[in-house]
């Protein structure tokens, strides 16, 4: 990665924009990703020449786009923020679809821009003027946690210590910081802010009331089949580890969102995919941390172009529902989701809910015997519905292997073989997710999955903060990139030259916005009008687009349009030879079926 500056002795800060640069050291923050700007010419100065562009080091980026989508993917990675700078009204507004992401994800990003000087009689003519607004934070108040101004550089420490705990409190969220360029660049003579930032903890988690564990427990041990959803549990390492001890101190199968990775896809209790089967038969639901429950109970049936939910699981089964998703209710987006019917409601964090809940239900010694035999019978028929559920996936790629273009699963297949030996992260996925029953995670946040906002262009930049999450740590990224996303944000791929990000990149090209061709087909039988036309504005074709000749344009490895199936296995072996020899990214365009 880039060099850091040669600095002149860091002994106090002399400016305001300082005072900003110690309080990210002092929240440890390992990068602030920016394209320059004028109205945050002190903080980059500071950056640079105060801060040494160490701790955080400067991610130069093509667009406000990519620095937002980066943060995005490098919080999922590591669990913290890192903070992206963008250029007054003009960057915020091409930063805000990806801060829209990150805030439907609850995912922290220090969002920091510049403005003003909002001291009119201190404007250079016209361009202060048309950059400047009253207030810039009005833009994207509706869709992070929160967002300030502050008015002198004493109220820095006290605003930024805000933004960052509550950015980074459950739910999580990206937060706004506006500097005015006069805040940024006062000289402090000496008046420099004091705080200790040891004195503002982080608070501790959220945990349920007696009420909350005395049902809960009750009911578990009295359904005869239960069932969890979990959608964000695997946010946290002690709910994730908490969750395969709770499902299998009872044998309960396991239904997974992907909000986040939530359980290992081996595990025989795994039946992710397999909800109709499931659901029809149980009789208690363990919901936890799933944002959108009403997609979860419920299948979408074609009707008439419309897809109606049709419930899956029976009227008299509980619901017990675990989140604390009623913290981050706004009322701009209806990002809240359909309100759903529950038996209890617990807001609570998973991560000391469900270890607590495990403790507790591990104290019930004499019901767990008693319900031992029953545990032992449920658990064989899950696990046999598993195992059904795998071959069915084997059997089907299996008859695919040869098809031309590649199918996808062929596709997934020779990801999941070329990467088993390695520690490696799926950084990025498919909007279906079937990717995930052939490249099988199995550890802790080794998913990260798709982003819940579906504001395309989100893929290769936050592949690459995952990366630089994962710097040092062995572990090889793979982003599984559809082609109509990767376009809108293309250009990261000079980020990941310039700072030498190792990623492994498998382009799926299906050379379509393939979603969209659906809907027109659908239109089209609806209305009864000619189907042929569905491609039409949709395909990527003529020309198509060349990503490994894009790839090496910007300086990295790449190769294909890989159209030979056989030739495939070969293609992805170099390019992990190239990610983990040489560090570097490496692409493999790969012209793939629609599904
Ligand atoms: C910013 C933005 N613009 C447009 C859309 C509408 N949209 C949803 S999916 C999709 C197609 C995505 O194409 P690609 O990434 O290639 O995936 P594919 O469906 O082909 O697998 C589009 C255009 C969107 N979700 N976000
Ligand atoms: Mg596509």
């Amino acid at each position: 990665m880039s060099k850091a500056a040669r600095i002149i002795e860091r002994p106090q800060p002399e400016f305001g924009s300082d005072v900003i640069v110690d309080l990210l050291k002092g929240f440890g923050v390992e990068y602030v990703a920016l394209n320059p700007g004028a109205t945050f010419r002190g903080l980059h100065d500071s950056l640079v020449n105060y801060g040494g562009n160490h701790m955080p080091e400067i991610i130069t980026c093509t667009h406000e786009e990519i620095t937002v989508a980066m943060a995005h993917g490098y919080a999922r990675a590591k669990g913290k923020p890192m903070a992206a700078a963008v250029h007054n009204i003009v960057g915020l507004q091409h930063a805000s679809m990806a801060i829209y992401n990150a805030w439907c994800d609850r995912l922290p990003v220090i969002v920091m821009g510049g403005t003003g000087p909002m001291d009119t009689s201190r404007r250079r003519p016209w361009i202060d003027w048309v950059h400047t607004a009253l207030v810039q934070g009005n833009m994207v108040r509706d869709f992070v946690k929160w967002d300030d101004q502050p008015g002198s550089v004493a109220a820095v420490p006290d605003s930024f210590i805000r933004a960052y705990r509550l950015a980074t409190t459950d739910p999580m969220g990206p937060v706004y910081l506006c500097y005015d360029g006069d805040v940024q660049e006062a000289k402090l003579d000496g008046n420099i802010p004091s705080y200790s930032l040891e004195r503002y903890p982080a608070p501790l988690p959220m945990q349920a009331p007696e009420e909350g564990f005395e049902k809960t427990i009750r009911w578990l041990l009295e359904a005869r089949a239960p069932v969890i959803i979990a959608d964000c549990v695997g946010r946290r390492e002690a709910g994730y580890h908490a969750l395969i001890e709770l499902a299998e101190l009872l044998g309960i199968p396991v239904l997974d969102r992907y909000g986040r990775f939530n359980f290992p896809m081996d595990n025989p209790l795994n039946l992710t995919g397999m909800q109709e089967k499931v659901l029809a038969q149980v009789d208690l639901i363990l919901a936890l941390d799933v944002q959108d429950l009403e997609s979860a109970v419920n299948k979408l049936v074609q009707e008439k172009g419309h897809r109606i939910p049709t419930p899956l699981l029976s009227r008299n089964a509980r619901i017990v529902n675990v989140s604390l998703d009623d913290l981050l209710v706004r009322s701009w987006s209806t990002d809240f989701n359909k309100l759903r019917e529950v038996d209890l409601s617990i807001l609570a964090d998973t991560s000391v809910f469900l270890p607590e809940l495990v403790r507790r239900l591990k104290d019930e010694k004499e019901e767990l015997k008693k319900k031992a035999s029953d545990i032992e019978k449920k658990r064989g028929e899950w696990s046999k519905i598993h195992a059904e559920r795998d071959e069915g996936m084997a059997q089907g790629a299996r008859e695919k292997l040869e098809e031309k273009p590649i199918a996808t699963t062929r596709l997934y297949g020779e990801i999941a073989e070329t990467i088993k030996n390695e520690d490696w992260i799926l950084t990025n996925g498919t909007s279906q997710g079937r990717e995930n029953f052939f490249i099988r995670g199995n550890k802790f946040n080794q998913i990260l999955g798709k982003y819940k906002g579906g504001g395309l262009g989100y893929g290769l930049p936050a592949s690459l903060g995952a990366s630089l999450a994962n710097k040092g740590t062995g572990k090889i990224c793979v982003d599984l990139q559809p082609d109509g996303d990767l376009l809108f944000t293309v250009s990261a791929l000079w980020t990941a030259a310039h700072h030498k990000i190792p990623l492994l990149m498998v382009v799926c090209s299906n050379r379509s916005y393939y979603n969209d061709e659906e809907h027109q087909d659908r239109m089209a039988r609806l209305r009864g009008r000619p189907v042929e036309n569905k491609t039409i504005g949709i395909r990527i074709e003529d020309p198509d687009v060349d990503f490994a000749a894009m790839a090496r344009s910007y300086g990295h490895w790449g190769i294909g349009p890989i159209t030979e199936p056989r030739d495939l296995g070969k293609a992805l072996r170099e390019a992990l030879r190239v990610v983990k020899g040489e560090g570097r990214l490496a692409l493999v365009d790969v012209v793939c079926q629609m599904r």
